[in-house]
């Protein structure tokens, strides 16, 4: 092939093709009111289901009495796990092949955990239903955090599995232990801290929901859900419930954010697909925002010890860490089943370092279960703060500059593909170059005099400077490794080009948001010459579209995205041979040109041919050599995972009297490789970065000591606002992935990875001269204050 777009000319030719800013497609029904998210499909005879939900953490179920709620007008059934048990449905398993409770057995274990279910005519007499749904609580002492959870006395949670002696799930470990335990001894210098990725919630928009429509002429159901996979859960749902898998078809329409949010299975679909097989009726089932936050996956929840090892002029020689990780009522966490910890053993991030070891142990609470890849493929987030947060800890001891001691340790551009100390094969990266264009964005010499004048004046406010420099790991698969529920994590694309020249791209994958109906038929129209206009993507309905494993793990373009282009190429091939047919000319003498996007005969390029003409070609005059028509398949198992990385730099002014931080300047430098649509991937970095501020600033699933959840409503659990963002100043490199098809990787996720640890650095950067190591997120105002006050700076 010509090996695919040149970076070097990286600004399309016009046809809406890679590298060009396309207005998204997708936002005119959006910004018209036409978008169609699960709550606005209405079916005729659509029953309504509310779920009752626990008010304790830890209770055992003595009775349920549903006759005050049966003779509500409008009620037609309520559902108990006993209803259940006689379908066979009253459990279902996680992702990590856990069972969770459908309907509580026995025994909350968690509080708002799904006691009972009801089912009515309307929404609100459902929710009127679900308060006269009496249930008779036996109240237990609850475990809320994992360090309680694993003391001796701890009251056992999951009574109910045979084995389970204690609250403890499993420890894991990578890295070779002895050899860092002995750079450790040897290390002129060593750095310890202790750090919490407190508990977060992906708190999309749009809540978690399903309309079910058992059809009894057919025997199929049909499950409109908010899905960030539609295929593996047809897969899960045919497991589960027992229809054949060409009997369930999973429709996954608009989306409103996913955020890793809408991967896992949920008991209120499972509930919903149950009453509506039972009652004959489509039932829809939709949360509400506390009942997101509170039941549905969670995030993080990691309670980490660093420790570096390093020579007296900064060069890292060992990373260590350990992990309690709370994992709520059951092991829900969705991950590949290889990885335990999800990517986080990819710690040693940017660095090049000689010795590695981490090792981890995770627990039961009552607490809800989850652990989802909240923008972040698979706890690389945390190792991303981990270790970030452990070189700003390194350079202080130090008495280093940051910016210094990252280049000293990055591994060189020359040294790609690079294999770290706990086995990760790096595709490529640029690291220096990433960083020196955001020091250079940044004004970091300017900030750092500043910084010095304040301190000098005793001034009010202190200026920090926080740092950044950031490999995220995404594009899950390979097969080989990573699977969901034991499918393998590859993805597909099926391209059908039309008589008249225009096409239909169908892919695995779909969007939440991110906008593939554009950025996919950009890839289209790289490869095959045609107008970005003239292909339509289709996603989300499994009855059409190719199997694939789902959007999650910015692994669309690095999978997907190949599928698509592959596809493309093979649909460019077959439309040589309609070319040499057209233009009565050999096969072998038909070239492409990437620029015009026509055939023609080589050495004459006034001999040529566009695609609209081979399309019709296919259709009205194919070559007898060949099947009429103009479409390709493609599955696409990635031969490696893509490593996007960036640096970023975080000027705060911190005010000594309030706690207050204010965001002088934000400058974000990615580097995702070929970039699609560049105008794309901005918003992107936007909205991930607003997440990240959110992250280290204010959001916080609490739990009070009896197990009550305290942040697990948007009263308590704060969103950052359009207040609370600041001006961002963007910027890119590009360093194409070597093994993918148009040198794409992944970006989506980059900036809510990249960005905490740089936003903790800055506030602790404003106080290091005073002894300040560490300061925990979310760096609240009275937070803050606390951290200046005990380092004697506090007015
Ligand atoms: N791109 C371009 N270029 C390149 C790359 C990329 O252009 N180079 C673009 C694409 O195409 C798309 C985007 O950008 O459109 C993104 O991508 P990616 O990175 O591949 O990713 P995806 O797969 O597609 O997606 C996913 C992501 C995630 S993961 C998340 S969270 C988030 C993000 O995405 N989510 C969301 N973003 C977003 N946006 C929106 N709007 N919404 C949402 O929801 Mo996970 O794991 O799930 O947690």
């Amino acid at each position: 092939d010509d090996g695919g777009p040149d970076p070097e000319k990286h600004h399309g030719h016009g046809r809406g093709g890679m590298g060009e800013e396309v207005k998204r497609k997708e936002d005119k029904r959006f910004i018209t009111g036409r978008g169609n998210y699960v709550d606005d499909i209405k079916k005729p005879g659509m029953l309504h289901c509310e779920i009752v939900r626990s008010p304790h953490a830890h209770a055992r179920v003595n009775e349920i009495d549903k006759s005050r709620a049966l003779n509500l007008d409008g009620v037609v059934a309520v559902l108990t796990a006993e209803d259940l048990a006689a379908h066979e449905l009253a459990t279902m398993p996680t992702l990590m092949d856990d069972t969770q409770d459908v309907l509580v057995n026995d025994k909350v274990k968690f509080q708002s955990q799904e006691v009972a279910a009801v089912i009515a005519t309307d929404r609100y007499v459902a929710k009127d239903g679900a308060e006269k749904v009496e249930v008779d609580y036996e109240v237990l002492d609850p475990v809320v955090t994992a360090e309680e959870a694993l003391e001796a006395d701890a009251p056992l949670i999951r009574d109910e599995l045979e084995d389970q002696e204690d609250n403890h799930i499993f420890d894991w470990d990578v890295g070779d232990k002895e050899a860092t335990d002995e750079v450790f001894e040897e290390a002129d210098v060593t750095v310890e801290e202790q750090m919490e990725y407190q508990r977060l919630h992906p708190a999309p928009i749009e809540t978690c929901g399903c309309v079910a429509d058992w059809d009894p002429g057919k025997d199929k159901i049909t499950v409109h859900l908010t899905s960030q996979a539609p295929h593996a859960h047809r897969t899960l749902f045919s497991q589960v419930s027992g229809i054949p898998e060409h009997k369930v078809r999973i429709v996954s329409p608009d989306i409103g954010g996913g955020f890793g949010n809408k991967v896992p299975i949920y008991p209120g679909y499972v509930v919903a697909a149950a009453a509506s097989v039972v009652l004959e009726q489509p039932v829809k089932w939709m949360e509400e925002r506390s009942e997101n936050i509170q039941t549905t996956g969670f995030a993080r929840d990691y309670d980490m010890t660093g420790e570096l090892a390093a020579t007296e002029d900064g060069i890292i020689k060992g990373v260590r860490t350990d992990v309690l990780a709370n994992h709520g009522a059951y092991n829900a966490v969705a991950q590949p089943s290889k990885f335990p910890a999800g990517f986080f053993n990819i710690f040693t991030g940017s660095y090049d370092i000689e010795a590695a070891y981490g090792s981890l142990t995770a627990a039961f609470t009552n607490t809800a279960p989850g652990g989802v890849a909240y923008r972040c493929s698979f706890r690389v987030t945390e190792a991303v703060y981990l270790i970030e947060r452990m070189v700003k800890v390194l350079a202080q001891e130090l008495d280093m500059d940051p910016a210094e001691i990252r280049r000293r340790n990055f591994i060189p551009a020359d040294a790609f593909p690079y294999e770290s100390a706990t086995g990760w094969n790096y595709d490529s990266g640029d690291y220096e170059k990433a960083l020196d264009k955001a020091l250079e964005m940044a004004d970091y010499d300017h900030y750092r005099e500043e910084q010095k004048r304040r301190i000098e004046e005793d001034a009010d406010k202190l200026i920090g400077i926080g740092i950044s420099s950031f490999t995220e790991v995404v594009g899950a698969g390979p097969g080989k490794s990573c699977d969901i529920a034991g499918i393998e994590m590859f993805d597909s694309a099926d391209i059908r080009v039309n008589p008249t020249g225009n096409a239909v791209l169908r892919v695995g994958v779909q969007t939440q948001g991110q906008g593939h109906e554009t950025t996919f038929a950009q890839i289209v129209a790289e490869e095959l010459g045609m107008d970005v206009d003239n292909i339509s993507v289709e996603h989300g309905d499994t009855d059409t579209d190719p199997y694939g494993l789902g959007t999650y793990g910015s692994r669309s373009t690095p999978v997907a995205g190949a599928a698509t282009a592959v596809a493309a190429r093979k649909v460019r091939e077959k439309a040589k041979s309609i070319a040499a047919n057209e233009l009565e000319a050999a096969e072998e003498d038909i070239e492409w040109d990437r620029e015009s996007g026509e055939f023609h005969v080589a050495g004459a390029p006034d001999r040529s041919i566009t695609i609209t003409e081979i399309a019709a070609g296919a259709y009205m005059n194919h070559p007898s050599s060949e099947e009429p028509g103009l479409e390709a398949v493609n599955y696409y198992d990635p031969p490696e995972m893509t490593y996007p990385f960036g640096s970023y730099i975080v000027v705060v002014e911190v005010d000594r009297e309030t706690g207050e931080v204010d965001f002088e300047k934000f400058v974000a430098v990615d580097d995702c490789g070929n970039r699609i649509n560049p105008m794309v991937i901005e918003g992107q970095i936007h909205g991930g970065l607003a997440q990240g501020i959110g992250t280290a600033m204010m959001e916080h699933v609490t739990y009070d000591e009896n197990g009550n959840c305290t942040g697990g409503d948007f009263m308590n659990y704060l969103l950052p606002t359009a207040n609370e963002i600041p001006n961002f100043e963007t910027g890119y490199t590009v360093t194409p992935s070597p093994h993918h098809p148009i040198g794409a990787k992944g970006v989506g996720e980059s900036p809510t990875v990249g960005s905490p640890p740089a936003i903790v650095n800055a506030v602790v950067d404003a106080m290091a001269h005073a002894g300040t190591t560490h300061v925990e997120m979310p760096m609240t105002p009275d937070v803050v204050w606390e951290a200046l006050d005990e380092a004697g700076l506090s007015l």
